[in-house]
C-alpha cells in the first residue's frame, strides 16, 4: 500500500484531507473502491512512467460524484454550459463527465489531465492520455473486480496498457449491447478508435 505524501499542488492538502471530503461523498463500499482504483493506478502508473501523485488523486477521486442525486447533474450540466445530449443518458454517464467539474468546483482540483481522467474513466476517449488509460484501466481492474476475462484483463494492463484499453471498449460495448442499455455515443467513438487496432483483443 502505497500513501504518497503530496508536493506537487494539484490538490490545496494532504492525501490525508483528500480522502476525509471523499469519505463525506461516499458509502465505506465504495470509498474503499476508490481506494483500490488509487493504488492499481499507481501501480500502473510505476510501469508507464507516469506522475505517481496524479495517478493517486485521480484514482480517488475518480468515483467522487458517484452518489449524487441526478439534480446536481442536471444543474450542473446547464450551470456549466456541458453537452445538453448529456441529459439523455443517466448517473453511468454523468458521474465522470458531470463529476469532474464538480471536482473542480469543489476540491478545487484544477489540472486537466486529472479532470480528463475523470471525464473518460466510463466511457474511454477517443484520445486518452497515459494518466487517462492508466484510471480507466484500474478501474476496470481493481482486486475485488470479478467478472469472465478480468485476469486477461489484468494480464494485458501491466504488460500493454493501449491493447487493454482496446480489451476493455470491445468488452463494455458488448455487454450494452448484449444488455440491451443505451450506448453513449463517445462509448462507440472509442471503440472506433481503440479497437480495430487489436482485432483479436
Ligand atoms: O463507477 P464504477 O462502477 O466504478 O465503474 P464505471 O464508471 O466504469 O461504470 C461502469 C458502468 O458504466 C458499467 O455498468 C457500464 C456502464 N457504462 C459504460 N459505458 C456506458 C455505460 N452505460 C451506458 N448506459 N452507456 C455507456 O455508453
Ligand atoms: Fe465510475
Ligand atoms: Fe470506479
Amino acid at each position: 500500500m502505497t500513501e504518497l505524501t503530496y508536493t506537487q499542488h494539484l490538490f490545496a492538502g494532504t492525501r490525508d484531507e483528500l480522502l476525509a471530503k471523499i469519505n463525506k461523498q461516499l458509502k465505506p463500499k465504495r470509498f474503499k473502491h476508490v481506494q483500490r482504483v488509487e493504488q492499481t493506478a499507481i501501480k500502473l502508473a510505476k510501469i508507464n512512467g507516469v506522475n505517481l501523485e496524479k495517478a493517486s488523486i485521480a484514482g480517488l477521486v475518480h468515483d467522487y460524484a458517484k452518489q449524487r442525486p441526478d439534480e446536481d447533474f442536471i444543474a450542473a450540466i446547464k450551470q456549466y454550459q456541458l453537452d445538453p445530449i448529456l441529459l439523455d443518458y443517466g448517473n453511468a454517464i454523468w458521474h465522470g463527465v458531470v463529476g469532474a467539474e464538480l471536482i473542480k468546483h469543489e476540491l478545487g482540483i484544477y489540472d486537466e489531465d486529472i479532470l480528463n481522467a475523470v471525464r473518460h474513466h466510463t466511457t474511454g476517449a477517443v484520445y486518452m492520455s497515459p494518466l487517462e488509460q492508466i484510471v480507466y484501466m484500474a478501474d476496470y481492474i481493481e482486486p475485488e473486480r470479478d467478472f469472465p476475462g478480468v485476469d486477461v484483463a489484468r494480464q494485458l494492463a501491466e504488460t500493454d496498457l493501449a491493447k487493454s484499453v482496446a480489451f476493455q471498449a470491445k468488452h463494455t460495448l458488448q455487454y450494452l449491447v448484449d444488455n440491451g442499455k443505451p450506448v453513449y455515443p463517445k462509448s462507440i467513438d472509442t471503440y472506433n478508435a481503440w479497437v480495430p487496432r487489436y482485432p483479436n483483443v
